[in-house]
């Protein structure tokens, strides 16, 4: 049996990069894989490494759980749980043991830290957002974990992980499964529509630069009609020289998966940036409209949302404390 295990953070609202990175293939995860186990988890431990309105980080948790089952996570069929991080105490636990299997070293060289801290005083900032690759590297050790399908941003967390885990299998037993990160061929790092030089973030202060999957058809138009262009009126992809339409067509490509970046490419030949914007903006609203009905009779049911959390903390803290006594047993922890 594969176990496959991934988080998103209930940090902002969810995102056209967090959709097509990730949330998208677990979906196709859940349906192609009907043997694996696959765990999704609100991850609000690590949004709390940058300040949060404490209602709001509640409202966003359930927000995204209702998004999880809008797109498609089915936990009543049963390979799939949903769980909050938060509900499960050997998170925190295992993130403790496995500070001590992990260098300063490394955690200087992760690259998202050093790009959410840029240009702030080194003495200012929080030791949760530092040690935020350790937390992770908890959340996939507790369960086995084989395979975690993530936005390309992730990956080098996740390289991490594989890092800690052996170092600590090495000194002591096999108690860790080493995973794989998993991205997706095209889509693995939308950028932000305003800089492609940047990743598209549900944090980001520019809302211009972002497509929420809550965003109405008049939003989806005007973010993608002002989605700064390259300067030659092309529809190419070629991410090194025309950054910013390379990322349009690769927003194509996560909404119209039957289209390869060929195909795309010869649609529009000739046709310059105008006509391509406009069926894009079209193309991501109608899919967004359908999911946003669907995101709202989900978020409505508070009682079934209290369920699917009660359901994914009941079974994820068996597996969790199982490895988590492992993991103490083998240390000399009582
Ligand atoms: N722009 C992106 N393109 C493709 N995949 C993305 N992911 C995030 N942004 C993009 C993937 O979405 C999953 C959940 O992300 P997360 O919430 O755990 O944290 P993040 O990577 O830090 O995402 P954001 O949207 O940028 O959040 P904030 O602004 O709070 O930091 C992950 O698999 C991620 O790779």
């Amino acid at each position: 049996m594969t176990r496959i295990f991934s988080g998103i953070q209930p940090s902002g609202k969810p995102t056209i990069g967090n959709y097509i990175g990730a949330m998208k293939q677990w979906v196709e995860l859940q349906e192609d894989s009907p043997d694996s186990q696959l765990i999704f988890s609100i991850v609000n431990l690590h949004a709390i490494t940058v300040r949060q309105d404490p209602d709001q980080l509640q409202e966003r948790t359930f927000d995204m759980i209702a998004w999880l089952l809008a797109l498609g996570i089915d936990p009543d069929q049963g390979n799939a749980k949903i769980m909050v991080q938060s509900t499960v105490p050997a998170h925190s636990e295992l993130a403790w043991i496995l500070d001590n299997y992990t260098t300063i070293g490394e955690l200087n060289r992760m690259t998202q830290f050093k790009d959410k801290t840029a240009g702030q005083k080194p003495e200012g900032l929080l030791v949760g957002l530092y040690n935020y690759p350790v937390l992770m590297a908890a959340d996939i050790l507790l369960y086995n974990t084989d395979i975690v399908p993530v936005g390309d941003d992730q990956i080098q967390h996740i390289e991490l992980t594989r890092d800690i885990a052996s170092r600590f299998n090495n000194l002591y037993k096999e108690v860790f499964v080493i995973p794989k990160g998993q991205i997706v061929q095209t889509g693995s790092r939308i950028m932000n529509l305003q800089d492609p030089s940047k990743k598209m973030s549900k944090s980001s202060d520019n809302h211009l630069s972002y497509i929420l999957l809550e965003d109405p058809p008049e939003q989806v138009n005007k973010k993608i009609k002002k989605a700064v262009t390259d300067q030659y009126n092309q529809v190419v992809y070629h991410p090194a020289t025309q950054p910013a339409i390379s990322n349009l067509i690769n927003i194509y490509r996560g909404f119209n998966g039957d289209l390869s970046i060929e195909a795309i490419q010869k649609r529009y030949s000739g046709l310059g940036y105008g006509q391509f914007k406009q069926d894009l903006a079209e193309l991501v609203a109608d899919t967004l409209a359908d999911l946003q009905t669907r995101y709202r009779s989900f978020r409505e049911d508070q009682a079934m949302l209290g369920r699917v959390v009660a359901e994914g903390k009941e079974h994820c803290q068996q597996l969790a404390d199982q490895k988590l006594d492992q993991v103490k047993q083998l240390i000399g922890l009582i």
